[in-house]
């Protein structure tokens, strides 16, 4: 592109190279200027023009995401997950967080909460969830945050829009309803304003980013319960949420005797 800027313009071409696309205006105005540097290349031809030609779009900064589960982020692909994290290199991660393993047909991951039930951990889990929000925060290289759409659907974007604007690894953990959990998925997201209301999933972001500015990496996103944390319980069916069978196995859960469909929230 440099050999070309004679013809393209010396100001786009530096535009073009050097642009700030931490935000979406930024992506925006990049877009822009591919878009006129396709115009100025239109009537030009050499083998420069058109190995720029075919590339001119990877100029754009594109959103890339790896998206796994809690078996895939708190267990099975743990050592690969850790590793990013805390070597603080810009690769996004998503993980979509139903704690169970659904797809290998219901086993209880290190996400799974203390006394769950699950298809294949049918005592119950004895230990208690694994903390990877905290895990992730206590390198100080990652921007974390954890999200509920169902909750709030403005508040995720946002997180994801933030995320990205920093030159850290964004690891965002989803609350994410499932088959798994026993209840009418229809209902999913109500099940996540539940978590979300009565404190069991307390929305919150932790960029390390805002401590260089003086201001606290962690905002908790989240007002006080507002349900009782029973309602989060009752609309799972038993198969994931029920009162653990082995003694001493997590606190006393709800009544097993869910309908696997979502039931009004009941206030504290
Ligand atoms: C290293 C490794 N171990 C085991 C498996 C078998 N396996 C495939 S999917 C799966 C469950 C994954 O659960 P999760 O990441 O929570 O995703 P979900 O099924 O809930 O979408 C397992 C254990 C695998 N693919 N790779």
């Amino acid at each position: 592109m440099r050999r070309l800027s004679v013809r393209i313009g010396d100001e786009l071409t530096r535009e073009l190279l050097e642009a700030n696309q931490s935000t979406e205006a930024g992506v925006n105005a990049q877009r822009e200027r591919v878009r006129l540097l396709r115009e100025r290349l239109k009537d030009l031809d050499s083998s420069d023009v058109h190995n720029l030609r075919a590339t001119a779009d990877m100029l754009v900064k594109k959103s890339v995401w790896s998206i796994g589960g809690d078996g895939w982020a708190y267990d099975i692909g743990f050592g690969g997950l850790d590793h990013v994290v805390a070597s603080g290199r810009n690769i996004s991660l998503l993980v979509l967080d139903t704690e169970v393993y659904s797809n290998t047909g219901g086993q209880m991951s290190k996400s799974t909460p203390r006394g769950a039930v699950a298809k294949f951990a049918a005592a119950g889990k004895s230990a208690a969830k694994k903390d990877l929000a905290l895990i992730a925060m206590s390198y100080g290289s990652a921007c974390m945050a954890r999200v509920a759409m169902g909750a709030n659907d403005a508040h995720t974007p946002t997180v994801f829009r933030e995320a990205e604007a920093f030159d850290r690894p964004p690891l965002i953990l989803a609350y994410s309803h499932c088959i798994a959990q026993g209840y009418d998925t229809g209902h999913g997201l109500e099940q996540q304003k539940a978590a979300v209301l009565s404190g069991y999933w307390p929305p919150m972001r932790c960029n390390p980013a805002l401590a260089k500015e003086g201001k606290n990496p962690f905002v908790l996103d989240s007002k006080a319960a507002a349900v009782a944390a029973e309602a989060v319980r009752l609309q799972r069916r038993p198969l994931h949420h029920a009162r653990p069978r082995a003694p001493g196995r997590g606190p006393r859960a709800g009544p097993s005797g869910g309908t696997g469909r979502a039931r009004p929230l009941a206030a504290v």
